[in-house]
């Protein structure tokens, strides 16, 4: 009965995650920069290597490479090799950025315009020379109308000094930029022994989840490898809308108890959760994901028999078993089964729990201790716990 009730959630919640991606509009992002400023190694340091490593490139003018992946919601405009030696290169650059930017918005195909532009400098070359100030002026310029956020990132930011100070003469030029962001993007090896840590990445991409237009910016989420903490912010707010749902469709019949933690709104939200990790859609690893966590849950702590005495354990819940739950009593479990996920897949995303190890007796018990431990608490009506 438990392992029926395991693959039909699991199913169900991989089948909505699925729906969750393939409704992601697409995000388009260009990145401009010279050869060898560290444009790939960023990218791949936010959403990680596979866009880059397996993408298909097609150019879309003599310079400019689109790079996307099927059934992947990235588009990657980049400018691979480009060398920029003189003023003739920066205006054929600067021509090619905004006809790609015009013909996006105008072209029929809607989601394709560009959502943000990075352009990269290297903070290692010390210099931020003229040329690439009255490039990126006139790009700013001529995209105006368009609303197309550009930020400068300084890349290969080694040193933190060099940064400060090459900062400092970029602001002076006072471009109309959303931000300048210093980073390095990879960890970065002096000496034997010595290595300057990677950093910068999760403010970026903090940025990015702040000026990217808000139709967009759950696709960001899901895509971005770089800070954690953005995910956890959207999965909280989606757990959130999910008890107050719960607390407000009031009683559930208990008679539907295991059932009734893991109703249709309590499956979008851990879909939804899922998707804000970006845990990937291949269909097995979501299920060892899924049936871990969620599953094992379901099984040991939500199942049947155990759902009575979980009541007991909810302040407020009262003698409920027979009856209904309430809805309080629902916004308290919807709220926990969505907080002990997010934090199951915080630790899985930090590396502390082992993706292997969810399937086991022992990360079982640990989940089910989780749960246990986190419903106990004296909770708020909307399931917030009190202090
Ligand atoms: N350690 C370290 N190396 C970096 C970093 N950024 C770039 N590099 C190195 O600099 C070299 C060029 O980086 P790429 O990311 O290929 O530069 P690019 O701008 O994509 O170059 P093109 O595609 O040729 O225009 C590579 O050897 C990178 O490993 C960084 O943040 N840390
Ligand atoms: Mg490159």
């Amino acid at each position: 009965m438990a392992e029926m009730l395991n693959k039909e959630v699991v199913d169900k919640i991989i089948s909505t995650v699925k729906e969750e991606f393939e409704k992601m509009p697409k995000l388009n992002i260009m990145v401009l920069g010279k050869t060898g400023v560290g444009k790939s190694t960023l990218i791949n340091s936010i959403f990680g290597d596979s866009l880059v490593r397996t993408g298909i490139g097609r150019p879309v003018t003599s310079d400019i490479v689109r790079v996307e992946k099927k059934d992947f919601p990235l588009a990657l405009y980049d400018t691979p090799g480009l060398e920029l030696r003189g003023e003739n290169d920066f205006s054929s650059l600067s021509e090619q950025v905004i006809k790609v930017i015009k013909d996006c918005f105008t072209d029929d195909i809607e989601g394709n315009e560009i959502h943000c532009i990075l352009y990269c400098v290297n903070t290692a070359s010390h210099r931020f020379e003229p040329s690439e100030a009255a490039l990126l002026k006139k790009i700013a310029d001529k995209i105006k109308g368009y609303n197309v956020p550009v930020i400068i990132v300084m890349t290969q930011s080694f040193s933190k000094k060099d940064a400060e100070n090459l900062k400092k003469v970029i602001e002076a030029e006072n471009m109309p930029v959303s931000a300048i962001v210093p980073v390095l993007a990879k960890d970065y090896v002096i000496d034997a022994g010595i290595v300057k840590k990677a950093y910068g990445i999760d403010d970026l991409a903090e940025i990015m989840a702040q000026i990217l237009p808000e139709a967009i910016q759950d696709t960001f989420i899901a895509l971005e490898k770089a800070n954690l903490a953005l995910k956890v912010r959207k999965a909280r707010a989606i757990v959130a809308t999910a008890a107050t749902g719960a607390a407000a469709a009031g009683a559930i019949p208990l008679p539907m108890a295991d059932a009734a933690v893991l109703v249709p709104d309590q499956i979008a939200m851990l879909a939804g959760i899922t998707a804000a990790f970006g845990f990937p859609v291949d269909q097995g690893t979501l299920m060892t994901v899924i049936s871990g966590t969620i599953g094992s849950a379901g099984a040991t702590v939500l199942g049947r028999t155990v759902v009575s005495n979980l009541l007991k354990l909810i302040p407020g819940a009262g003698t409920a078993a027979g009856a209904a739950i309430s809805g309080a009593t629902a916004a308290a479990i919807t709220y926990t089964l969505g907080e002990v996920y997010i934090q199951i897949l915080t630790k899985v995303s930090h590396g502390d729990m082992n993706m292997a190890d969810l399937n086991t007796d022992e990360g079982r018990a640990q989940i089910s201790k989780m749960f246990l431990e986190s419903i106990k608490m004296k909770r708020k009506p909307n399931g917030e716990i009190e202090e």
